[in-house]
């Protein structure tokens, strides 16, 4: 332990908030206020506040366990050797049965960007399989793909938290920071002391639409028909910007032509929008110098989600607000490093530096990075549900790393079914999720607070998190573990287990990629408050990372040049936008309905999402007492109409079924939801498991699923 406070950052979302770790008495760890990091001064949600108690033994898991008997034992305790024997043979022998694509592998963007890199480079060299994919496709999937398809690159916000405050009017589609990013809603606030306005989209009156000037509270998965509406009315009234849309835009006479179809009166009776509201959110939007508009999983997480995205985008392109300063489009991001997870090859279709998996030069640079023959690295394998949905079938032996799908993945009782009839199951985590319950090989692993990595903000942001603590006896690293694996599968080099030299790799690896991280070094970052992507290495640079390379080869410490470097780019798009001609591109598209409309069997709209005490799946934060006592279950939150034609009071049970299955939790009853609509937080796993009931249908772009609309009708229980 040492004995002064560590600047990190926190384990949880991708705020990355900023703080201190101290020791404290009893050999604990102790959060304390980091005011320098400028994102967050300081602030804390009470997740990151308790996240140390998730260090402790008795919470956490400090010995391997394997399965006993032939796969229905129990798990015990066992050495790390015969942990990792296992496993290796587990995943070899699949392999040898029934070849290298029946090696499936999951990962996660709570993964530090040296861990994601060395899992896709696993994946691709030491397994041989294009069998992988994470829960990142679950989250900001659908943004990301609308924003390459229309910016020609994808980083969440193309501008820093703090141009928020003083743009004129930010509209904030499906996104709730009062509950999942408390400390960011003080650059809101600032906004609105500016005299800048904020809109919600959101089909609850949440924390964050209290704050709001204008709410509105569309039906869930029509915010397409939304975006639409308001752009028709920006043409209609003359607002659009004709000179930048000549200049720095294509494709506006399509989307034009789709936007006019859908009129306000028509975008009124799908969304339950009224005219006058759409009127209003094009007024304030239009009216000062500077504007933008923020999504996140409301208008993501739904089987259109990239084309809901890409009308968003439409209305900033048709009125000049996307590559000007103050303005512009962004998505915020959900796990603590959804943005460097989602780069850096553990996506099915992807290689570090954002590279593309079917774009040749692409394979030939990454492939002499890594020393093997480009034409070995396999092509894209299935997207995350897919992958899941194909267990104990075409994939029958799984290795997961940062992801409890038994709870967060929809349809989760089939999800859990194909988990149970794998072969073979091995997972990495820090305590005993309800995924790792079903393992036939556990490890435990090293934690934020444990061990150096980087992440990459939700800003776009790179940070170092510091090791803080020694962890305790008997945990090792995922980096460490996948040194072991590969070893026992015959690649003894090329999976380093200290995260400085991962990150050396990962530099020249993304050198020339759209994420270019090659000129950032973890000496940088500790000097800075992180540095923004891309970063390509200057000669400067370039000459120091080679001298780096070659001193830590050596086994010396890593030389450094500061002179000369390349500052980072907080703001993208100002000159050009990343697309071949420079131009960004119009999505003409159109609305149409959610996967599952309500019916006369399922009259209700199911939508889900979080509540400020639980993290995901809780498998961390359901740990914490104080957490715990603040969100202590599921609900379900309905309105007292709904409510009282169900007969149900305050707290009584109600089951909520659809197609896929049967929930039952405690009625919360409100009327800040909409009467046609129930929503549930999908923190827990057992009766109250949301995610037994949301639909997997998946956009056909992104391959996202459709967790923020699903048909449901509810039932009174008895007794
Ligand atoms: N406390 C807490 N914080 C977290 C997390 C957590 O689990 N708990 N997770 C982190 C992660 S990974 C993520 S991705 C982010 C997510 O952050 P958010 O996107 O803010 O979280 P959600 O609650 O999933 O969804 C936001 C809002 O979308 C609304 N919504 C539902 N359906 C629709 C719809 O059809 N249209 C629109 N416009 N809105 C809709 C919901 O009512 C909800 O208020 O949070 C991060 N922060
Ligand atoms: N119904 C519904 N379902 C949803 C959503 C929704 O809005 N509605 N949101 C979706 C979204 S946006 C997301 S991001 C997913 C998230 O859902 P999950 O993928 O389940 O995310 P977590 O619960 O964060 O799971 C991370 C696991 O990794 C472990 N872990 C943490 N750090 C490490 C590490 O460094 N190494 C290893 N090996 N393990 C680690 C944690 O203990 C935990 O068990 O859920 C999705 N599911
Ligand atoms: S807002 Fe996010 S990063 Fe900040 S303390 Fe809370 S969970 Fe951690
Ligand atoms: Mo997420």
């Amino acid at each position: 332990m040492q004995t002064s406070a560590t600047p990190t950052h926190c384990p949880y979302c991708a705020l990355q908030c900023g703080m201190n770790l101290s020791p404290a008495a009893g050999g604990r760890v102790e959060v304390t206020e980091r005011a320098d990091f400028p994102v967050n001064r300081g602030a804390l949600c009470g997740k990151g506040r308790t996240a140390p108690e998730v260090l402790a033994a008795g919470v956490r898991l400090t010995s391997p366990l394997v399965r006993s008997g032939d796969g229905d034992g129990t798990l015990v305790p066992a050495s790390w050797e015969e942990a990792l024997d296992r496993i290796a043979r587990g995943l070899a022998g699949t392999r040898a049965r029934h070849g290298a694509d029946a090696v499936g592998v999951f990962g996660g963007g709570g993964l530090t960007n040296e861990k994601a890199y060395a899992l896709g480079k696993f994946a691709r060299v030491v397994l041989g399989t294009s069998q992988i994919d994470y829960n990142g496709r679950f989250c900001m999937s659908s943004a990301a793909a609308a924003g390459t398809r229309a910016f020609g690159l994808d980083r969440g916000l193309p501008f820093p938290l703090e141009d928020i405050p003083k743009t004129g009017c930010v509209i904030l589609v499906g996104s709730n920071p009062a509950e999942t990013m408390p400390p960011s809603l003080r650059y809101f606030t600032e906004l609105k002391e500016n005299g800048g306005t904020l809109i919600v989209v959101d089909p609850r009156r949440t924390r964050t639409a209290e704050q709001a000037d204008l709410h509105l509270a569309p039906r869930p998965g029509t915010d397409l028909a939304l975006a639409l509406g308001l752009l028709h009315l920006v043409v209609a009234e003359g607002r659009t910007d004709e000179a930048y849309i000549r200049e720095r835009t294509t494709g506006w006479e399509e989307a034009r032509a789709a936007a006019m179809a859908h009129w306000p009166e028509y975008v009124e009776r799908i969304t339950g929008v009224p005219v006058p509201q759409l009127r209003e959110a094009v007024r304030l939007f239009c009216e000062p110098e500077a504007a933008m508009v923020l999504t996140a999983r409301g208008p993501e997480q739904q089987s259109k989600g990239t084309d809901t995205v890409g009308a968003w985008i439409d209305l900033c392109l048709a009125t000049g607000r996307a590559g000007r300063p103050l303005s512009g489009y962004g998505c915020l991001t959900g796990q603590g490093n959804g943005q460097g997870g989602r780069e850096h090859g553990q996506k099915a279709d992807q290689l570090p530096g954002y590279r593309k998996l079917t774009d040749p030069a692409a394979r030939r640079h990454v492939a002499e990075v890594w020393g093997v023959d480009p034409d070995s690295l396999p092509g894209p394998g299935r997207s995350a549900y897919e992958l899941l949905d194909a267990l104990g079938r075409d994939v029958r032996a799984l290795l997961l790393m940062g992801s409890n799908p038994v709870v967060s993945a929809p349809r989760a009782a089939h999800v859990e079914e194909r988990i149970r009839s794998l072969d073979f199951l091995a997972v990495c985590d820090v305590v005993l999720s309800e995924t790792a319950a079903l393992a036939d090989v556990v490890l435990p692993v090293t934690q934020w607070a444990e061990e150096t990595g980087t992440t990459t903000s939700l800003e776009g942001r790179v940070l170092l998190r510091r090791r803080a603590v020694t962890p305790p006896p008997g945990v090792r690293s995922d980096l460490e573990v996948l040194h072991e694996l590969a070893a026992r599968l015959g690649v003894e080099k090329g999976f380093p287990t200290d995260a400085e030299e991962v990150f050396e790799e990962l530099r020249r690896a993304s050198a020339g990629g759209p994420a270019d991280y090659s000129g950032i070094t973890y000496r940088r970052l500790a000097e800075e408050q992180g540095v923004f992507w891309p970063c390509p290495a200057t000669a400067t640079t370039a000459e120091a990372a080679t001298t780096a390379g070659a001193a830590m080869a050596a086994g010396a410490a890593v030389a450094d040049t500061t002179a000369a470097v390349h500052p980072g780019t907080p703001r993208l798009f100002l000159d050009r936008f990343a697309t071949e001609d420079g131009r960004a591109r119009f999505a003409a598209v159109s609305h149409r309905p959610v996967a599952e409309e309500p019916d006369e069997e399922y009259p209700v709209l199911l939508t889900t999402g979080r509540v400020v005490s639980q993290y995901q799946s809780g498998a961390q934060t359901r740990r914490v007492a104080e957490l715990n006592a603040a969100a202590p279950g599921p609900f379900v939150e309905l309105h007292p109409r709904l409510a009282a034609r169900l007969g149900a009071a305050e707290g009584d049970p109600v089951a909520v079924v659809s197609r896929r299955g049967r929930a039952v939790a405690p009625a919360r009853i409100t009327d800040s939801i909409r009467p046609d609509t129930v929503f549930m937080p999908f923190h827990w796993p057992g009766e109250g498991r949301a995610n037994t009931l949301t639909n997997p249908a998946l956009d056909p772009t992104s391959r996202m699923p459709e967790f923020k609309a699903c048909a449901v009708r509810l039932e009174a229980v008895r007794g």
